[in-house]
């Protein structure tokens, strides 16, 4: 086929998401789990969210801590661990994960239903929203 005659390809839309493991000094990695009226209800997930326009994934980490959990940290105490990527229907979500062993205050559940505690392998009990899901075999093998 001609290059003219090709139908173009519809534009994806891509949403770039930052996600976090934090862990404690038990070792144990903090999950947050999404409320009712949110896509994805009842999930459990690697706090985070979108970015702002203009705004660098670290700072916007930053910021969704402080919002969603209270917590306040810095930006050399996150360090990359690994990328999600995943295909919804009417977008493509990218997502970096983080690590940080270091912030201030206490985790608390600003936005979510609820939070947890978990040692890496229990990880895998709770359901997850299919971009987090397998961001979690990285997770072990880094924590254990
Ligand atoms: N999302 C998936 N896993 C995560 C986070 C923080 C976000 N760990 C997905 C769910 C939504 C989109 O990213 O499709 C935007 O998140 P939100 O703004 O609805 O929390
Ligand atoms: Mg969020």
């Amino acid at each position: 086929m001609t290059l003219s005659r090709m139908k173009p390809e519809p534009a994806v839309k891509i949403l770039l998401v930052v996600a976090v493991a934090l862990v404690d000094a038990d070792n144990r990695v903090l999950i947050a789990q999404r409320p009712e009226g949110k896509a994805l209800a009842g999930l459990w997930e690697f706090p985070g969210g979108k970015l702002e326009p203009g705004e660098r994934p670290e700072a916007a980490l930053i910021r969704e801590l402080e919002e969603e959990l209270g917590i306040v940290t810095q930006e050399p105490c996150l360090a990359p661990l690994t990328f999600a990527s995943h295909a919804y229907e009417d977008f493509h979500l990218l997502m970096p994960l983080y690590i940080c062993r270091r912030w201030q205050g206490f985790a608390q559940a600003r936005e979510h239903a609820a939070l947890k505690w978990v040692a890496p392998r229990a990880l895998r009990d709770y359901p997850m929203p299919p971009a987090d899901e397998p961001l979690v075999a990285t997770l072990i093998d880094t924590l254990l």
